[in-house]
């Protein structure tokens, strides 16, 4: 009988091997993928998030994670079975700003945790990101930067969201980004790491 704790155990250590056989048993043995998502990946990267913010992992043991989750397995299955995912979200790494590591981490994160999630790339421009965000319908919209030079490109897109009349909720984060900067721009919230954007995500919804 797959062992849906062994799951997330295997996501928490970055066994890929382990993660997709037992993803696969637990399919064939009838276990609803829903069920499997949430005891088994979701559970595992809950640990993996809460050890990450707490500094006792860090950025490799996170993406050694992420890429055992292998979410490809149980995509189709959950779409088949007419399983929403909690949330969706868009996420993109501001005007002039080529930087998409931390970027990429939230977006692994917020997959992690059963939110779809589009990426749309690095250096992308305001009305891009307003054309994205009208065309998936996302109801949370996160920004990154790494620049100093490139914060103000998150403005901009904020005020473009905002004048295109868009209701969404946007977060923002990266290193030179503080909670102060998202309170003057006016951004719904922000996030210091990947771990803390789904917990900002989460909020969003309720
Ligand atoms: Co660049 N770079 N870089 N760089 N680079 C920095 C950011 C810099 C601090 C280095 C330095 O001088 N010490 C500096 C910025 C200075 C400043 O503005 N204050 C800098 C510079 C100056 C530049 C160039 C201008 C260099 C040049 O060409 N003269 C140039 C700019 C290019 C451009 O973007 N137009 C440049 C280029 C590059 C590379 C292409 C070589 C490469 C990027 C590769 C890539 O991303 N694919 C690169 C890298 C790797 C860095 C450093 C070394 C590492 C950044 C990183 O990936 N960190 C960086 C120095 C450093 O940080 N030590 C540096 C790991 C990543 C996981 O952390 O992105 O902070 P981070 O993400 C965290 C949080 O911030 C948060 O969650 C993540 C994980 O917990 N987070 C969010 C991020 N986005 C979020 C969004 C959210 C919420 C949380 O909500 C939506």
């Amino acid at each position: 009988m797959a062992n849906l704790q062994a799951l997330a155990d295997a996501v928490i250590k970055g066994n890929q091997t382990s993660a997709v056989s037992i993803t696969k048993q637990a399919l064939d043995e009838g276990i609803g993928p829903k069920k499997i998502l949430e005891e088994g990946l979701i559970a595992g990267m809950g640990v993996v998030g809460v050890r990450f913010k707490a500094n006792e992992i860090y950025i490799p043991e996170v993406l050694i994670s992420a890429r055992a989750m292998k979410m490809e397995i149980l995509e189709p299955k959950l779409a088949a079975a007419g399983v929403n995912p909690i949330g969706k979200a868009l996420i993109g790494t501001v005007q002039g700003d080529l930087h998409d590591i931390g970027k990429n981490l939230v977006i692994m994160m917020l997959k992690g945790a059963g939110f779809h999630v589009e990426d749309v790339g690095v250096d992308v421009a305001p009305d891009v990101f307003v054309q994205k965000i009208k065309a998936s319908n996302a109801q949370i919209v996160g920004l990154s930067a790494l620049l100093t030079t490139t914060m103000p490109a998150m403005d901009k897109t904020l005020q473009a969201i905002r004048q295109a009349g868009l209701n969404c909720k946007v977060m923002i984060g990266g290193a030179p980004v503080t909670q102060n900067y998202a309170d003057k721009i006016g951004a719904d919230g922000y996030a210091p790491d990947a771990a803390s954007a789904v917990d900002v995500a989460k909020k969003f919804l309720n």
